[in-house]
């Protein structure tokens, strides 16, 4: 059967990137890149593009109705730190955006969504190091909050009404393709950019904070991974630890010295995303993604930056 894949919020930074792939390997006119905004030039010119708000129920309809979607992606999020400056827009659209489309793919039968979680699903109670699948989970940002109640609601879609959902709790994701959209870890991808410019890069998180990463290539391929895996091995339904790499700012600023040995790194005073970053876990267990699908990152802290400077200079 020909898949035909519809991604909601396909201009983000996962978005932009997750198109290319799904295009390539289901034909260019088989995935409906979805977002509020226009897109840019690649999407928009290598295969179908539709305005779609993901709070909007009719639109959403006209959608499903349209393209009966096989496959849907649901990208549309406002992250963690965007989310506390407006925190009941972050929780209508997390939660609302999920719900509508869960209940449409149960009408329109479609055969399998994906929904992202995230590492700000864990809190100040949580395990720091090697988190486990199964832990206290007490998130304290309107993000963190929503995303664990998404969850919670993924998985007993797919317990009532037998919906084949599928997700992935991503760490800070780092690329040079589409800009990071207000999240906590997103220092460690301005961080290149300012090398870049100016050899230097003030850090809004302070020395010594330890958070979980990963390279978008592996994001991508992950995701993928996981949606095209055997759905009788998908052993977790709310969503899947999933990691590649941990590192501080200073550890960062080393790896980058080997390609800009003038390179400086200062600090911020006083960031709200520090106290975010803080309750969050260093570093993720993801042992049941390895053995439920096989999964494996390849890229480590030298390999991702070496890129993103390959990338970023052209
Ligand atoms: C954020 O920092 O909000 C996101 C995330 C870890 O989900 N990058």
């Amino acid at each position: 059967m020909t898949e035909k894949i519809v991604v909601l919020g396909s201009n983000g930074q996962i978005g932009t990137e997750l198109v290319t792939a799904l295009r390539t390997a289901y034909g260019e006119s088989n995935v409906v890149a979805c977002d509020i905004r226009r897109p840019d030039y690649d999407i928009k010119n290598s295969g179908p593009f539709e305005f779609v708000n993901v709070l909007e129920k009719d639109t959403l309809n006209a959608i499903f109705q349209k393209y009966k979607p096989t496959q849907v992606y649901l990208l549309a999020a406002l992250l963690s730190a965007t989310g506390e400056q407006n925190p009941k827009l972050a929780w209508d659209l997390n939660m609302n955006g999920l719900l509508n489309i869960l209940d449409l793919a149960i009408t329109y039968k479609t055969a399998k969504v994906y929904w992202p979680s995230s590492i700000a699903v864990f809190g100040p109670n949580s395990p720091k190091d090697l988190t486990p699948q199964f832990c206290v989970m007490d998130p304290n940002t309107v993000y963190g909050i929503s995303k664990l109640a998404g969850e919670r609601w993924c998985e007993y879609y797919h317990q009532k009404f037998g919906l084949d959902v599928r997700s992935i709790r991503y760490p800070g994701l780092i690329s040079w393709k589409a800009a990071p959209g207000g999240g906590t870890t997103d220092y460690a991808i301005h961080i290149f950019h300012d090398a870049l410019k100016k050899a230097s890069y003030t850090s809004f998180l302070n020395a010594g904070t330890e958070l979980p990463m990963m390279y978008m290539d592996d994001a991508i391929r992950g995701t993928i991974e996981l949606m095209d895996a055997n759905a009788d091995d998908i052993t977790i339904r709310s969503s899947y630890n999933f990691t590649g790499v941990s590192f501080t700012p200073e550890t960062l600023a080393d790896e980058i010295r080997k390609h800009i040995p003038e390179f400086t790194l200062n600090y911020g005073a006083n960031d709200p995303r520090q106290q975010i970053a803080d309750s969050w876990p260093r570093s993720i267990d993801d042992s049941y993604a390895a053995k439920d699908w096989g999964w494996k990152p390849e890229f480590d802290l030298g390999k991702l930056t070496a890129d993103m400077f390959k990338n970023l200079k052209k």
